[in-house]
């Protein structure tokens, strides 16, 4: 036994009076009868035996239904650590205010002990989390999203590291919610919420902000990227990690399926939000997925945009606040055409075709296993991961943004990682489709200073040899791409979905030191053939619009991008500072 962790349990029990504890070992037996209670209590609901074998449907609260950034906090010592952009908590405040919604808030309820390992067991980049919960829904989501149980257990051995995750759902009251990170002792406690981000705590929590602030002290990256392989006709595959904020179609491009111009061209999938990467013994970087299972937001979810998940999903899932059908199975807008009759909406309540609100929350969302992705990566479980050829930034910005273009180098495109701007969705509570900065697609999820973040992100490229030995860096290159630009009618201007495997077939020629390019103020876009259109629906002249820069819109743009850079004061890298200089001057400002 691990004498810490026992003693930590304790501790936790003894504060939370729960009327039973059970160690969880991660076993089918378990599993079934977790569910068969949930099933009893009214937790979950079984879906159609026949359409989605061993699935469930789970309703959460009204008010609890995505990320509460608001009520997330970074609780370090010093109020600079946790940076401009993070909301602090004081430790003390949060043994104050935070710790006494946990006293007795297990009474009457099963206290479930979770060992979770993030990676592949074996793997040298793996991590062990234990989460206890008194949501038996966040036992079975876990199961499907991590490694869990004796895995865990023997990666941890008698006294191996691990990060604390204390959770319960409180009152689920919203005022009585917080969700505290405490990234100088790898802890996190959660309180108030039983939704995804908020209560499966190896997945923002740990791998994120937690692991984040981990990898800056020792050298590495956790970030929000999915991870892809792209296979091409001679059978080469090429990776690359790709960032994009929540609800912004990772999972799409994680499970691609080409279009059928582009026969012999293969997408694999390792991951879809989160990649953990290091350098390897060849200088280059190398990323795994620390995740076991897909957390993926439904609607828009279909055969045409997502035929992978479609299979996916298809058995041993979990679905959460999607509509359901009169014959038991999850139903979201964009699944088929058309709007089945007998529906019952995500509230519970019978749905009217035609109304003005959705059957299906927006951030309605499939948990389930990626082993049952028909795309999954051969390298999924391996333990070194893949080799990271390219970094992709993406955002959701309606206009200006051009398509695709690639970053005149590592520290310009740190620059152009630091400066990305997305319009919010449903991920998060609060005004969906405003514009906000989100560097990375890191802003609700890095554990510590952004500033310093960047920083990081510069001495990860700095010149010279990987830290620690004579291997020269190879290192990535940098693109930015934007599916979501609109013509001033509103329509979508480039089709998405399959056709961004032509993008994708630009930046892989780029990595390989081929592919037509013009230099722009901005970066390099592709050149007029630069973009293989063949087979290729588009509205005329909409792929000129695409990848137009337009120097003086981005010009506008600078000076609100100055204000959030003075944000961070003397924590901001001399080096951003200097390529935003640079680029004010190429663009004439
Ligand atoms: O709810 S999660 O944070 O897990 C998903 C997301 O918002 O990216
Ligand atoms: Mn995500």
């Amino acid at each position: 036994m691990h004498r810490a962790l026992e003693a930590w349990v304790h501790e936790i029990a003894a504060h939370t009076k729960p009327d039973r504890v059970v160690w969880c070992d991660g076993s089918d037996a378990e599993n079934e009868r977790l569910i068969g209670e949930m099933l009893k209590d009214g937790t979950l609901q079984r879906l159609n035996a026949e359409k989605f074998p061993n699935s469930y449907y789970h309703r959460s609260h009204a008010s609890d239904v995505a990320r509460t950034e608001h009520l997330t906090f970074i609780c370090t010592e010093k109020k600079d650590d946790a940076g401009p952009t993070n909301n602090w908590m004081s430790p003390a405040d949060a043994s104050a205010r935070v710790w006494p919604l946990f006293a007795g808030a297990m009474k009457g309820r099963t206290m479930y002990v979770v060992p979770y390992l993030m990676g592949p067991a074996s793997s040298p980049f793996a991590k062990v989390g234990v989460e206890i919960t008194d949501s038996a829904y966040v036992v079975i989501s876990m199961r499907i999203m991590t490694r869990m149980g004796a895995v865990a257990l023997n990666h941890l051995g008698e006294n191996g590291e691990f990060v604390k995750g204390l959770h319960s759902l409180g009152d689920l009251n919203p005022d009585r919610r917080f969700i505290c990170h405490f990234p100088e002792r790898n802890e996190i406690w959660s309180v108030g919420s039983g939704y995804g981000g908020n209560a499966l705590l190896g997945k923002k929590c740990f791998a994120l902000r937690i692991a984040g602030a981990q990898a800056r002290r020792e050298g590495w990256l956790a970030e929000h990227m999915l991870i892809l392989g792209l296979e091409d006709p001679a059978g080469e595959t090429t990776y690359v990690a790709a960032a994009f904020p929540s609800a912004c179609g990772k999972t799409n491009l994680a499970m691609l399926v080409p279009p059928a111009s582009f026969w012999g061209y293969k997408i694999w999938t390792v991951g879809d939000d989160i990649a953990w990467l290091r350098f390897g013994p060849d200088g280059r970087l190398w990323a795994i997925n620390p995740e076991a299972g897909f957390f993926g937001v439904a609607p828009g979810t279909g055969p045409k945009t997502n035929p992978n998940a479609m299979e996916t999903i298809r058995k041993n899932s979990i679905f959460t606040n999607t509509a359901l059908t009169k014959d038991m199975c999850p139903w979201w807008e964009g699944m088929e055409s058309g709007t089945p009759e007998g529906l019952t909406d995500w509230r519970g309540n019978p749905y009217t075709p035609g109304s003005a609100d959705k059957a299906a929350h927006p951030n309605s969302r499939f948990t389930a296993p990626a082993s049952q992705c028909p795309s999954i990566s051969p390298k999924f479980e391996d333990p070194q991961g893949v080799p990271i050829s390219a970094f992709i930034f993406g955002a959701r910005r309606g206009s200006l943004v051009p398509l695709v273009y690639e970053a005149f180098d590592w520290n310009h495109g740190v620059y152009v990682g630091s400066s990305v701007a997305s319009e919010t969705t449903a991920a998060a509570t609060g005004a969906v489709g405003v514009l906000r900065r989100d560097p990375f697609a890191m802003l609700p999820f890095c554990g510590y200073n952004m500033g310093d973040y960047f920083g990081h992100w510069m001495n990860i490229g700095a010149p010279g040899n990987v830290p620690g030995t004579s291997t020269p860096k190879r290192l990535p290159k940098i693109f930015h791409v934007n599916w979501f630009r609109q013509s001033a009618e509103g329509k979508f201007l480039w089709p998405g979905f399959g056709e961004n495997l032509r993008v994708l077939n630009w930046i892989l020629s780029r990595c390989r030191g081929k592919g037509e390019a013009v230099e722009t103020p901005i970066g390099y876009v592709p050149g007029p053939g630069g973009i293989d259109t063949t087979g290729l629906s588009i509205a005329p002249g909409a792929m000129e619009e695409l990848l137009r820069v337009d120097a003086k819109g981005f010009a506008a743009e600078w000076p609100q991008l100055n204000e959030f850079y003075a944000k961070f004061g003397d924590r901001l890298p001399a080096e951003i500072r200097r390529q935003h200089e640079a680029q004010r001057k190429r663009l004439g400002a």
